[in-house]
Order: C-alpha cells, then structure tokens, then sequence
C-alpha cells in the first residue's frame, strides 16, 4: 500500500502514528505537496487533498478519518475507534478534536495570505477561539484521563503538536493545564516521536 503524504500535515499525521502504534509494516510513505497538483495525486483524489492511501487492490481512500477506520478495522484489531457501533461518546470526542485539527489547518491558511491586508481578523479570531473553547472542554473529558491510546487520544496529540508547531503563539496552556500535563507524557510515545514534523 502507499500512502501519499506529507510530514507536516495533522491529517496526515493522525494516519502515520495510527500506522506505527499499530506496528503495521507494509505502508510506503510518499511524500507529496498537494500544492504542486502531481498526476499521482489527483488521479488518485480529485480533491487535491492529502493523506490519500492506495490500497494493495488499488483503491483510493480518503479522508484521514476513513484511512484511521481502514487500516483499524483491516489491520488492526478494531481498538482506535471502539469494537461497538454504539460507543458514541468516543466518536463526538474524535469529531470535536478532528474540527479542532481543521480549526487550526484554516488558522494557518489565513496567516499564510500573501498579504497582510487580506488577512481577516474575524476568521482569524473565530477560528483561535474555537482551539482555545475545544481545549477547555478538554479539560472535563475522559479523552485525557483514559490510559489506553484510541483514535481520540492520538488525534489530540497530533493536534497539540501542529498546535505548538504552527501557533507557537496561541497560548493555550494557560486554558488547558490538564491537557497540557497529559501531553508532556503522551508526545513521547514512540509512535509521535517517530512522527512528529520537524
Ligand atoms: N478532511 C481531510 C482534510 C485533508 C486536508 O485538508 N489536507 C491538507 C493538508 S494539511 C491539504 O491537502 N490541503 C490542500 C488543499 O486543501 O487543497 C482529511 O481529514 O484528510
């Protein structure tokens, strides 16, 4: 199987940490720019989004979250998101932090306007306050008091990460000091150490 990914991307990471935790092996990394529109890519998704996987029959599958559910369920042993359909609480957890994780990718499309000028303070405040609202929640959920490591928990940390990596300036540990201490641990894992984007 290839994976079509970057180092920097938090969707892609979510998938790559999946794919070490789960001491999976036969997943080739090929590091693509969405940006520069490769046939390789778009072939395989017209979005122009990565991570895109291509399995060993030679099915596209995106999004992160369907390549999570894939690799879990065809790979795995069906633990990252829960063995029953019904474990609800653990699927709002992921999809709060998976729009967190957008939240924060749509922070940087706005830093990254060519001109200062074009920049919205809106979007910019709306979508800083949105990371900073989702990691109070934190605070009060399970995700960070649970022992084992599930979709949600890897998802956070990936979050964290591009977080400190891309908003050194957002201050969220003054929110979050729970969430925060629970992440000094947790990033160490080898599966984010062997990740994490330089
Ligand atoms: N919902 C998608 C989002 C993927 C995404 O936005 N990836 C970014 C890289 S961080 C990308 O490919 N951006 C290029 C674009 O949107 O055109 C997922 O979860 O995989």
């Amino acid at each position: 199987m290839k994976l079509l990914c970057s180092q920097a991307s938090p969707y892609a990471r979510c998938v790559r940490s999946l794919i070490h935790y789960l001491g999976i092996k036969d997943i080739e990394e090929v590091t693509v720019n969405p940006f520069e529109n490769t046939a390789e890519l778009l072939d395989a998704n017209p979005l122009g989004q990565i991570p895109c996987l291509i399995t060993n029959d030679g099915i596209p599958l995106f999004d992160s979250e369907v390549i999570m559910r894939y690799l879990d369920a065809e790979l795995g042993e069906q633990q990252m998101f829960g063995a029953h359909r019904d474990n609800w609480v653990l699927q709002g957890h992921f999809s709060m932090i998976k729009g967190l994780i957008d939240s924060a990718v749509k922070l940087r499309q706005e830093q990254m306007r060519e001109e200062e000028g074009v920049r919205s303070a809106f979007w910019t405040s709306r979508f800083e306050q949105a990371l900073l609202r989702g990691l109070m929640q934190m605070e009060h959920l399970s995700v960070i008091t649970q022992a084992t490591i599930q979709a949600p928990q890897l998802a956070l940390i990936c979050l964290l990460d591009y977080v400190d990596f891309r908003h050194p300036e957002l201050d969220w540990r003054k929110v979050a000091p729970a969430t925060a201490l629970w992440f000094s641990e947790m990033r160490n894992l080898p599966a984010f150490i062997e990740t994490r984007p330089q």
